[in-house]
């Protein structure tokens, strides 16, 4: 039964990485070239269709990048009703994980199972296998015997040996037999982590033979990322810090994956970007993680620039800015009622600035800038590069409308390479930006 519609949608990402549907827990992945990602699909419940104001989910699907902006949506992979052991509509198609051995890619998803005799806890775990990443999977008739939780996470071993860990309160680990289907040893509890607070979500990885349990915990209210390290993958561990604090914001989960692309390490996680009055509608991001010289991790701040390279070409979405001046320029929805229309940045005072790294000019001469903005009363934007020292390479001048308009200016210098641009205002004016592009 071959599970797997092609979509192939490419979405242009800062943070959050997927702006046209709600994404979350994401699992990412290095497959070959590409990061692969394999979040859960978070939807809204409505009448007969999940549980209200709780987590809905009836499928999975999967995204690929091989340059971390560019993300492209390989389309669904699993669907609920289409898994032989999970129970029909029950909407909780929950955290996944995917992992390759032996040139087949083998996806974990927990879910309610039929069976409730056997797995007595509410959630099973089970797999879908197929040849390719992006698909198409076969589901297994059965979930693991043995496993009953939720967020499942698979490391295998410089040795081969291959560990499922998942949650249920606490965080639990069994080796998996070469087959990646069976457990091959005793369900272990992971002791000497925090005793209070939910702990959920694990991921497991290594770096210089340190052995990293990373996972949410509510130390506080909400979830925050913590870590804890030790010498074996069925530990014992030592609490050993934060990785990302509690979302200012309120976001209750946070649920992630860490992964090395190119020699840099990143963080995935997820916000509720596109849903801030309902946080069981998350959207996946990433921000770069790094590494003391003494193995510790250092904490990560999340952005709204994301990681990744932006081409000039491209609509840049300043709102998702790497620095903003703390007046005169502020950041909202474009429509609150659908907020996958993305956001605007508001310019209202002479001098509001707000900054957009890494984007490329590439070799080409660019000769010209396209503002999409909006100004009632008419304004001046500055474009600037901000090296060592601030170049104003352009100076747009917005025609006073009531209407979304896109205005092309000359360039007074043209840039080449990785630049990182500042967009002011010149006037108190109110000026509103959906983005900027670059031309020939
Ligand atoms: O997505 C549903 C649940 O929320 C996950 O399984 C948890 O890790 C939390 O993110």
């Amino acid at each position: 039964m071959a599970l797997i519609f092609i979509i192939n949608t490419i979405s242009f990402a800062q943070n959050p990485l997927i702006t046209d549907q709600f994404t979350a827990d994401p699992s990412a992945r290095v497959f070959g070239d590409k990061v692969y990602i394999f979040p859960s699909h978070d939807i809204l419940a409505t009448e007969g269709k999940g549980r209200k104001d709780w987590f809905c989910m009836e499928d999975y699907h999967v995204f690929s990048s091989d340059n971390l902006t560019d993300w492209k949506d390989h389309g669904m992979i699993v669907e609920q009703n289409k898994v032989p052991w999970v129970k029909p509509n029950s909407y909780s198609m929950w955290a996944p994980d995917c992992i390759q051995r032996n040139g087949k890619y083998y996806f974990y998803f927990p879910s309610i199972p039929k069976d409730t005799v056997n797995y007595k806890k509410g959630f099973a775990v089970g797999i879908a296998i197929a040849d390719k990443p992006e698909g198409p999977y076969i589901p297994e008739t059965n979930p693991i015997k043995g496993v009953s939780g939720i967020d499942p996470n698979v490391f295998i071993d410089k040795d081969g040996q291959a560990y499922l860990y998942w949650s249920g309160g606490n965080i639990f680990v069994a080796k998996l037999k070469e087959n990646m289907t069976e457990l091959d040893s005793e369900v272990k509890t992971l002791e000497n982590l925090p005793a209070k607070g939910l702990k959920e979500g694990p991921y497991m990885f290594e770096r210089n033979g340190i052995y990293y349990l990373t996972y949410p915990h509510v130390e506080n209210k909400i979830e925050r990322l913590e870590y804890a390290t030790g010498n074996n993958p069925l530990g014992p561990f030592k609490v050993a810090g934060v990785i990302m604090d509690e979302s200012p914001s309120g976001c209750w989960t946070n649920h992630h994956s860490i992964i090395e692309f190119k020699k840099q390490w990143y963080l995935f996680y997820h916000h509720n970007d596109l849903s801030p009055q309902f946080d069981k509608a998350r959207s996946i991001r990433a921000d770069y993680l790094h590494f003391n010289p003494d193995g510790s991790i250092q904490k990560v701040t999340p952005t709204l620039r994301g990681i990744g390279i932006t081409k000039a070409t491209d609509q840049i979405q300043i709102d998702r800015y790497s620095e903003i001046n703390d007046r005169g320029v502020s950041i909202s929805f474009l429509d609150s009622l659908n907020t996958f229309n993305g956001w605007k940045t508001t310019f209202n005072q002479s001098g509001g600035w707000i900054q957009y790294n890494n984007v490329d000019f590439g070799k080409k001469k660019l000769k010209s800038v396209t503002v999409k903005a909006f100004s009632e009363k008419g304004g001046v934007l500055q474009i600037a590069v901000k090296g060592k020292k601030q170049t104003v390479i352009a100076e747009v001048i917005i025609p006073k409308g009531i209407n979304w308009t896109e205005i092309k200016t000359p360039l007074l210098k043209t840039e080449s390479g990785i630049q990182n641009l500042i967009i002011s205002s010149k006037d108190d004016n109110q000026i509103e930006v959906d983005w900027i592009k670059f031309e020939q």
